[in-house]
């Protein structure tokens, strides 16, 4: 479709879908100021968010440096997403030194609020500084990336506090697994799903040439895995049921600190916007830090609605026990985890969640 039509069409949809930041952001004026390629590049960014109207975002970025070189749009639309300036600067801090409001010694202790052991999960998006981002990625391009991370994969593996193993959807990969493993995988929350069905993922560029370039380390404990070919490059995920919330925000931290130092391994940054991201929502620290948590007060009419109702005030999100878009657990399990990914740093988003579990949990409570 010529790019005049396609500004026809976004000024149509933005009047019926209102909800749509990339489609409201949109300024045809900036669109006709950029050369060809420019104007290339940043469609490509928004055509998620026209073949899906009813996106929340609408958009995602293409390549790692979308976000600096088209700021006038992306400044409006993460403004409007993560409600901040124009002109807000992200920094990224995993120190909860000056951190308000911490428990004595910053020991984020569930058992210390009356909760059990709770499934425990903190994961950061990453992407290679020299590759595209997934939407604009080839075939080529992904299973280049995956090989690329088959050296510090080796080097987990060869470390005896991590271990285990890398399994590979690539057809050929002398790591490839076959179709009931992986499922196995999926079924046991370490491998993501077929990204193939999701519209949204689709229409960005972002699942093409599945399942080539796709794959996870998963450690001998099960405790930190990495996808590789997901939303992002990587996702870095540290997993554990247990109490405390600093153990798998530490061990997180300690696997990152290791891989970051590799030779040859360097992230897409932002002088700005930190850490780089498919994704707008995810831009600064790319962190999700989630706890399952059981409300069957909250849930008690079998769905998530109460507790969002309750959860959003607070920050938080819920979700199911799938992730997004899923149902919550027949025993009114939420995925319960801090809105906020940028503007706000790593250490607060951790100490957000142990916050505002606090805080769900005496609701809950009341609710009985
Ligand atoms: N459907 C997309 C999702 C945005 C947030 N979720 C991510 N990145 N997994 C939207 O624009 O609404």
């Amino acid at each position: 479709m010529p790019f005049d039509e396609k500004i026809d069409l976004i000024a149509k949809l933005k009047s019926e879908n209102p909800a749509n930041i990339a489609l409201q952001c949109f300024d045809p004026a900036y669109f006709q100021t950029l050369d060809s390629d420019g104007q290339r590049r940043l469609m490509a960014c928004l055509n998620s968010g026209i073949e899906n109207p009813d996106s929340e975002m609408g958009c995602y970025a293409c390549q790692p440096g979308d976000y600096d070189d088209f700021r006038p749009f992306f400044a409006k639309a993460l403004a409007a997403r993560h409600k901040v300036p124009k002109d807000a600067r992200h920094e990224n801090n995993w120190s909860l030194e000056g951190v308000g409001e911490l428990p004595d010694g910053g020991v984020l202790d569930f058992s210390a609020i009356g909760l059990p052991a709770l499934s425990m999960r903190v994961r950061v998006g990453r992407n290679l500084a020299d590759f595209s981002l997934p939407g604009s990625m080839t075939r080529d391009d992904r299973v280049s990336l995956e090989a690329r991370m088959m050296d510090p994969f080796g080097k987990l593996i060869a470390d005896p506090g991590f271990g285990g193993a890398y399994h590979s959807l690539t057809p050929g990969s002398p790591n490839e697994i076959d179709a009931a493993a992986y499922q196995k995988l999926v079924d046991d929350h370490i491998m993501f799903k077929d990204m193939s069905n999701d519209t949204y993922l689709t229409a960005a560029g972002i699942a093409s040439d599945w399942p080539y370039g796709r794959g996870c380390y998963v450690s001998a404990d099960r405790g930190f895995i990495v996808w590789v070919g997901e939303e992002d490059h990587l996702r870095i995920i540290c997993m554990e049921h247990g109490t405390i919330l600093n153990r798998v925000f530490d061990r997180l931290k300690a696997a990152l600190d290791m891989v970051s130092g590799i030779e040859g391994l360097e992230f897409a940054m932002s002088g700005d916007y930190g850490v780089v991201t498919s994704c707008p929502t995810n831009l600064g620290t790319a962190m999700r830090a989630s706890v399952l948590i059981q409300l069957p007060n909250l849930t008690s009419d079998g769905t998530d609605k109460r507790a969002k109702q309750i959860a959003k005030p607070l920050g938080l999100a819920v979700r199911g026990l799938g992730g997004e878009h899923t149902p919550i657990g027949a025993d009114g399990t939420v995925d319960i985890s801090p809105s906020a990914r940028f503007c706000i740093t790593e250490a607060e988003i951790i100490a957000a969640l142990y916050k505002g579990i606090s805080l769900l949990k005496k609701e809950e409570d009341r609710a009985s």
